[in-house]
């Protein structure tokens, strides 16, 4: 077995186990532990168990490998991988019992800096939707058995795209103007609140495209896999990979249209990308 195919196969088990534990303490409620970076940036006990057992099976299985999750201090490793975990992704969906939300596991080598890791192996699970997406490097994405693939195509009708907003009210407006820019190129706009999820929905082709500023590198460590090993292409500012900056992920003739609109600002002609 190669060492991505390990790296995967330890994500999606511990993916479900972290997900079932998500999924069973939803139903018993949810209470809100703190807010972090503004007040509608919540975490939840939840959140706290769910990466604490995540970072336990990881730990027993795989000593010396780095650990960066969203709700505990970074932990380097020295093996040269480190392991990129969002245990509950879509915090606010979860709390509200919105079913999209997922457990978001990423394996990468390399310092653990989106600009410069390579990642090796990816798990999206969403537990209430009972949908596990996966991939290893070189070896394609997946939901469960079936193997998935971006849109290839950018569609006359225009294509439906996905975004998301920050936590800090004051960053409201300025999404909103790159959501105007970007509008004619689309024929709708979703937004789903778990970036994870975004990403993992174009690698399927259920969206076209998908960009967002403001992410956390365990948003969208495991979704960017996702999107590469599906055909796609994932871009942060122009020449760069995905980042707090940026993520932009679709097929590379749609991925092109939009980072020279969000980059350029000048908007494409109305109507529809041909
Ligand atoms: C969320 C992302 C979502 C984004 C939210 C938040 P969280 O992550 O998945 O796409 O729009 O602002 O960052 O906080 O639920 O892990």
């Amino acid at each position: 077995m190669s060492l991505e195919q390990e790296l995967g196969t330890l994500a999606i088990e511990i993916a479900t186990e972290a997900g079932a534990l998500a999924h069973a303490r939803r139903s018993e409620g949810v209470s809100i532990a703190a807010s972090k970076s503004a007040l509608a940036d919540i975490v939840t006990e939840a959140d706290r168990e769910v990466e604490a057992l995540i970072h336990k099976r990881i730990a027993a299985a795989r000593p010396g490998d780095g650990f960066l999750g969203e709700e505990s201090d970074a932990e380097p490793g020295t093996t040269g991988i480190t392991w990129v975990v969002d245990p509950i992704d879509g915090t606010v969906n979860y709390a509200y019992g919105i079913p999209s939300y997922a457990v978001s596991i990423a394996a990468v080598s390399g310092d653990p800096d989106p600009r410069t890791w390579t990642a090796l192996a990816g798990a999206v699970y969403a537990p209430a939707l009972g949908e596990m997406f996966h991939a290893v490097r070189g070896g394609g994405a997946w939901l469960g058995g079936r193997r998935i693939a971006v849109n290839g195509e950018v569609n006359p009708a225009g294509s439906l795209l996905a975004t998301g907003f920050g936590y800090d009210p004051a960053s409201h407006a300025p999404q909103l103007a790159l959501l105007g820019r970007v509008m004619p190129l689309a024929r709708d706009i979703r937004r789903i609140g778990a970036a994870s999820l975004d990403l993992a929905y174009v690698a399927a082709g259920r969206l076209d495209g998908y960009f967002e500023r403001g992410l956390n590198p365990w948003d969208h460590a495991a979704g960017v896999l996702l999107v590469q090993e599906a055909g796609g292409v994932a871009v942060g500012v122009p020449g760069a990979a995905p980042t707090r900056e940026m993520t932009i992920v679709g097929n590379a003739t749609l991925v092109e249209r939009l980072s020279q609109v969000l980059f350029s600002g000048a908007a494409p002609e109305v109507g529809r990308a041909e």
